[in-house]
């Protein structure tokens, strides 16, 4: 084939490539803290709803605080009754900045990372 004729053809299934991928994956459609939001007190769980179901094995959300720690132990859990939701349950945190970093595998197959954050105002009540 001449050297036209494959700048052609590899511009095309360049652009059939990006164009179904950014249709397949998984991608997070709101949160809740939403990204870069400011609390007035400590959220009891995180919520992420992506548009597509979810490996409830493969799926996880770390929130760790300005220092980079972890704020619990405990694991996100992919709602049985709607496997595009997917929330951990926090502790009571103190005012500050936090970054929510979740890691889901989508039924399609693929892996899907990304983080936020968000803060909780000064002065916000400790309890839930
Ligand atoms: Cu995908």
């Amino acid at each position: 084939m001449t050297k036209q004729l494959f700048v052609k053809l590899f511009t095309i299934i360049t652009l059939l490539l990006f164009s179904s991928a950014a249709f397949s994956h998984a991608k997070s459609v709101s949160a809740d803290p939403a990204p870069r939001s400011v609390v007035t007190r400590s959220p009891e769980r995180i919520t992420v709803l992506f548009n597509q179901q979810l490996e409830p094995a493969y799926s996880t959300i770390i929130v760790t605080n300005s220092n980079g720690k972890s704020v619990t132990e405990k694991s996100a859990i992919v709602d049985p009754s709607n496997n595009k939701r997917l929330t951990l349950t926090l502790p009571p945190l103190s005012s500050g900045k936090y970054t929510v970093s979740y890691k889901v595998l989508s039924l399609d197959g693929h892996v899907v990372k990304s983080t936020y954050t968000f803060r909780i105002k000064q002065g916000a009540p400790l309890a839930n």
